[in-house]
């Protein structure tokens, strides 16, 4: 660098800070967090874009795992920037807190670090470099782990303004440097959907035979709804679709009923998936309510002594994006994904009951649609209500039985207890053997559980399958569900890692996902990883490999030890049940030892749309399901 003053000690030390504490400014240096590396840089396109400059965004995954990103916005500024007395272009990508979404300068929101995002990526790659163009000539700087390496240097003439971002993650920082394509797929989707009208392409450019998806939707929220709802049967023809602005808070929402009985909000805050939900999605729900009673009052649908309908009834089958922009968002939670801004509620609460009831007002028919499915919701809800009160005061006449297959452990504490719920008899005969009995409890499943999409709240409690997972975790669930009284901390799925596992799987986390959200927003379901194979000699150690890729490296170990491939007796579990109990204890149970893959919440989103493919009423889209992933149907985990 040119001048070493106090400026270029704060891009020093910002870069250091970065470096040293990754997780503090991409959330983790696992695949997620190299992920979010894109989002960043994608993010200042997306803002130009909002700023009404970009129209196209072109992200490619190049060999080696180098990401390019370009947009066609006004390209990042050459001129010299007034206050660090540098190229902007070089203060953009190496000062934290740079660029215009704080403080001065052009942006109003933007949707990644807001406005951090290029200097932490550069401080996180091996190499980056910008190229950008203000109409006037292409110029190009070029960095390595956020340091400048080459000062910035004109590279040909141009007239096309634009950016373009290169960089190779740090791999002396993440774990892994290899993008997923269908993550990158879905994230990028999810953008073009919410940035109406933009183009985002990306390229897998990493084997011959590229692979290449656009995304471009006009319709923005209304096509994302559309998207969502591609496997379930609409009630309103038209998506419901509006947007406002109000005290510099934009309110985009779309909304479609459906005959399925899930409840289905997405929520996002400027671009951001606030998975955990927050003001703008409570004033929506209050507003939704209430423009549905004032319209079944106002028509008489409901009489002056019919009690109001209730929320959870309104938004059975309900399908919502909501999606707001704030100048200055305060994000909580415990993954900093809920809206915190009071003010929104209020904003989204009177929109949704103005346009809301223009539209029921406008569209009788689809009003009355949607009321009966409400009305006949709230029945269903009075039967499982009743139905719940006869099991509870039958059990309460057999005292709180817990299920008779249901393997307890001595702990009471929960937070040191764990339950296993294990598919079919001989496996959960091998776990009940084979596990610590002071902090570990077990509960076999027999067979297919019932399909919980198919079946409204009313079945689930009085059914055989599922009862005794309700009564084991002691908790209860939907809106009586309550945390406290949860009898386990850990609840971990033990099955074949076969399509019934993966299916049993689907199902547990979808009935998770309906009925005990918490559970999942909380960290506390795993899937447990028995291993795939066994390598066995005489005079050696059993070895154990949990996927093809631990296979190949447990080998080549083996050879490196002179114990060569054909000497070995390999063998594949088909099942839980081939192995013993010490075996399954060793290899799949003991904390000490075993793999549990902890369920994220995104996981579960994901196993409901795969769910709702794999169990709705439609069967096309399952057959064509099943077809796009038959060739990974061995590992079709969720
Ligand atoms: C592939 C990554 O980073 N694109 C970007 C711009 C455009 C401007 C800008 C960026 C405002 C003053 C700080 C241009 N002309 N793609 C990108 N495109 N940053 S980043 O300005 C930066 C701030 O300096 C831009 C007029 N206003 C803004």
């Amino acid at each position: 660098m040119a001048k070493y003053d106090e400026n270029q000690i704060q891009v020093l030390e910002g870069l250091e800070a970065v470096r040293k504490r990754p997780g503090m400014y991409i959330g983790s240096v696992s695949e997620r967090g190299l992920h979010h590396l894109v989002y960043e840089i994608v993010d200042n396109s997306v803002d130009e874009a909002l700023a009404g400059f970009c129209t196209e965004i072109n992200v490619e995954i190049l060999p080696d795992n180098i990401i390019s990103v370009q947009d066609n916005g006004r390209g990042v500024p050459l001129g010299i920037h007034p206050k660090m007395h540098r190229p902007a272009i070089e203060v953009v990508y190496t000062v934290l807190h740079a660029g215009g979404k704080f403080g001065g300068g052009g942006y109003k929101v933007s949707g990644g670090l807001h406005g951090v995002g290029g200097s932490v990526v550069n401080a996180l790659s091996e190499w980056m470099y910008v190229e950008a163009c203000n109409g006037d000539g292409l110029y190009k700087i070029e960095f390595a782990r956020g340091k400048v390496t080459k000062e910035l240097y004109k590279i040909a003439e141009s007239d096309k303004p634009g950016t373009k971002v290169v960089f190779k993650a740090d791999s002396e920082i993440f774990e892994t440097t290899n993008y997923n394509m269908e993550t990158l797929t879905e994230r990028l989707r999810e953008i073009a959907f919410l940035n109406k009208g933009l183009k985002i392409t990306l390229w897998d450019k990493r084997e011959e035979g590229t692979e290449q998806v656009t995304f471009h939707y006009e319709g923005g929220l209304k096509s994302f709804v559309e998207y969502l709802d591609k496997n379930r049967e609409p009630v309103n023809k038209d998506v419901i679709w509006f947007e406002t602005e109000q005290n510099d808070v934009q309110v985009e929402i779309a909304i479609q009923y459906t005959t399925s009985y899930s409840e289905n909000i997405l929520s996002f805050v400027n671009n951001i998936n606030t998975i955990e939900g927050g003001t703008h999605v409570d004033g929506f729900k209050r507003g939704l309510t209430k423009a549905f009673n004032d319209y079944a009052r106002k028509f008489n649908i409901l009489k002056e002594k019919d009690q109001n309908l209730q929320g959870e009834d309104i938004r059975e089958g309900i399908t919502a994006i909501v999606s707001v922009r704030v100048l200055e968002p305060q994000f909580e939670g415990q993954t900093k994904t809920k809206l915190g801004n009071s003010e929104v509620a209020g904003i989204v609460n009177s929109a949704v009951i103005n346009k809301i009831g223009i539209f029921l007002e406008e569209n009788p028919a689809i009003a009355k649609a949607i009321l009966e499915k409400t009305m006949s919701a709230a029945r269903a809800r009075e039967a499982a209500r009743k139905a719940r009160e006869l099991v509870r005061r039958k059990s309460a006449l057999e005292s709180t039985t817990l299920p008779g297959k249901l393997a307890d452990c001595q702990e009471k504490d929960a937070s040191k207890c764990e339950i296993y719920i294990v598919e079919g008899d001989s496996a959960g005969g091998s776990a009940k053997q084979g596990r610590d009995r002071r902090f570990q409890a077990i509960l076999p499943l027999w067979g297919k559980m019932i399909n919980v999409e198919k079946t409204r709240a009313d079945k689930i409690y009085g059914n055989e399958k599922l009862n005794p997972v309700i009564v084991a975790l002691g908790a209860g669930i939907g809106n009586e569900f309550n945390i406290e009284k949860l009898r386990y901390h850990k609840i971990i799925m033990m099955a074949d890692a076969d399509v019934d596992g993966a299916h049993i799987r689907t199902l547990l986390l979808t009935f998770f996902f309906r009925y005990m959200r918490p559970l999942i927003e909380n960290g506390m379901v795993y899937a447990a990883q028995p291993p795939l194979f066994k390598l066995a000699k005489k005079g050696m150690e059993d070895v154990y490999c949990y996927n093809e890729a631990d296979l190949d490296v447990k080998l080549k170990e083996l050879e490196e030890k002179g114990i060569a491939r054909d000497s070995l007796n390999i063998q594949r579990y088909k099942g839980l049940g081939e192995m013993d109990s010490e075996q399954l204890w060793e290899t799949t149970m003991n904390p000490e030892k075993r793999t549990l893959v902890r369920v994220e919440l995104e996981d579960a989103i994901k196993a409901d749309e795969i769910f709702n493919i794999l169990m709705g009423e439609n069967v096309e889209p399952r057959r064509e399901f099943i077809e796009q992933n038959a060739k990974y149907v061995s590992n079709l985990d969720i």
